[in-house]
């Protein structure tokens, strides 16, 4: 039988098999449909609404669940993640039998081996997993947006006496390319999985949709050192949980599906369960962009359940009149502390932390990630600016699509990156 759903109004507060969890967060994937924006950082580096980095989702979800363990694995241009990790995220005590772990592919197993796939990076990580003593793993990816309470996910896990259970949701069938796909019995157990299947299977009972997985899997500890250890000495595996751990255990063990649904973590303004990977310029913009709507599908000031985060202190945002009188104004936006809008308009965008607009400027459906300055007259519109670049005084950014194609990172929806070296570029 499936599980009765838990939800947080029904559930103790401190979830009893989340204090027995450790979370397992990998964070060393690459992003490249993020173009620049990853040049320099991890996606789960890359900003997100306004005040956070993406992996601050995932890490939040755990710290809310109660989960008191937590492995981030770090790989891809990791600086900036680490960073960030060290400053806002070391808080955990070990006296109190919590932890918190930066695990950078330092070649701990081999001298010629990086992480080669998601499950050699839980695999080379082993003792330390061990040395935490955790009855269960939750492999976490660090690089979707949504807020999730674990905790149902774990006792579903243990009231089916599953070997593993994947957090799974329903996406448009055309959307489900980029996905694990699985079909489920009566009871949630996954009967079949395909990774990133060309032609994604569709829901017998809704031919349009697909059930998709998250990336998010439930095992107990022994188990899964057990199947890792397997795996590892498989040499036709790609060490890859997507592509083998998790098609191996729907053939040879019990891998169920736990649904993500709005009662997962529900909250009345946030009617539908929200869940992004925010890989493209697109998907990135959008997202972001959302969040200046009336009601936002995501709510990021719902109050129990904070999204943490490191952030440096700043003052308030400021707005103020220009020299001739012209009104610094925002409508329809999100800004950060310590912007300083000058006598410049901003119309449904979002602007980070420390971003100067100056007299005469209008920005508009954009995203301004922190420390830019923009210049005097200049015109943003569906743009994308990346830290600390700096728009001369003048630039028109999405107006003339021909002319943005030449000079800045386009997308076919009409997306513009701005980069500093794209700026260095231009003809004077
Ligand atoms: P993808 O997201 O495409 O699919 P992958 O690229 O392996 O899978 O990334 C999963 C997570 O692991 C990401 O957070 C990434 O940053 C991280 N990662 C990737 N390579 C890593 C490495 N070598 N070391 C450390 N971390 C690494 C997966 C599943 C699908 C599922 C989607 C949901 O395989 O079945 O549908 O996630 O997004
Ligand atoms: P403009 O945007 O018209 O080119 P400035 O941005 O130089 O002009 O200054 C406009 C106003 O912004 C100042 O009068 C001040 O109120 C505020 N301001 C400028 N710099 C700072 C600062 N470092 N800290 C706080 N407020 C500032």
């Amino acid at each position: 039988p499936v599980a009765p759903a838990v939800t947080r109004a029904n559930r103790s507060d401190s979830g009893p098999l989340a204090r027995d969890a450790m979370a397992f967060v990998l964070a060393g994937g690459r992003g490249s449909r993020l173009m620049e924006l990853t040049d320099r950082r991890a996606k789960p580096a890359v900003y997100f609404g306004g005040t956070w980095r993406i992996i601050d989702f995932a890490l939040s979800n755990a710290l809310n669940s109660g989960i008191r363990r937590i492995c981030v694995a770090t790989q891809y241009k990791a600086h900036s993640l680490i960073r960030h990790l060290q400053s806002g995220w070391n808080f955990f005590r070990q006296e109190r039998k919590e932890g918190f772990d930066i695990l950078p592919a330092s070649q701990r197993v081999a001298e010629d081996m990086w992480y080669v796939g998601t499950a050699d990076a839980v695999y080379q990580n082993i003792d330390i997993i061990e040395g935490y003593t955790p009855q269960f793993v939750i492999i976490l990816a660090g690089d979707h947006i949504y807020k999730m309470d674990y905790e149902p996910m774990l006792r579903q896990h243990v009231e089916q006496k599953a070997d593993v259970t994947v957090s799974c949701l329903e996406v448009p069938r055309m959307e489900a390319t980029g996905f694990g796909v699985m079909h489920v019995d009566e009871t949630d157990r996954i009967i079949d999985f395909v990774e990133k299947p060309a032609d994604p299977p569709p829901m017998p009972d809704k031919p349009d949709m697909a059930l998709a997985s998250m990336g998010i899997y439930v095992f107990e500890t022994r188990f899964l050192m057990e199947e890792l250890r397997r795996d590892a000495a498989d040499p036709t595996s790609s060490h890859d949980f997507g592509k083998n751990i998790i098609p191996h255990l729907v053939k040879h063990g019990k891998a169920v599906a736990h649904r993500f649904t709005a009662s997962c973590v529900r909250s009345e303004s946030e009617p539908e369960a929200y869940w992004r990977d925010v890989g493209t310029l697109d998907a990135y913009h959008e997202a972001n962009i959302d969040l200046t709507a009336v009601v936002p599908a995501l709510n990021i000031f719902e109050r129990d359940w904070p999204i943490w985060t490191y952030a440096e202190i700043a003052p308030p945002a400021k707005f103020v009149h220009d020299l001739e009188g012209r009104r610094g104004q925002a409508v329809s936006s999100l800004v950060s502390a310590g912007c300083i809008v000058s006598g410049g308009a901003l119309r449904s965008s979002l602007l980070y932390a420390g971003v100067r607009v100056n007299s005469f400027s209008r920005i508009e459906t954009s995203v301004v990630l922190p420390d830019v300055d923009i210049g005097r007259r200049v015109r943003l519109r569906n743009t994308i600016v990346d830290r600390g670049v700096r728009i001369p005084p003048g630039l028109v950014v999405g107006e003339d699509p021909e002319l943005d194609a030449k000079r800045f990172r386009c997308t076919e929806k009409g997306i513009v990156l701005i980069t500093q070296s794209m700026i260095d570029r231009l003809p004077e």
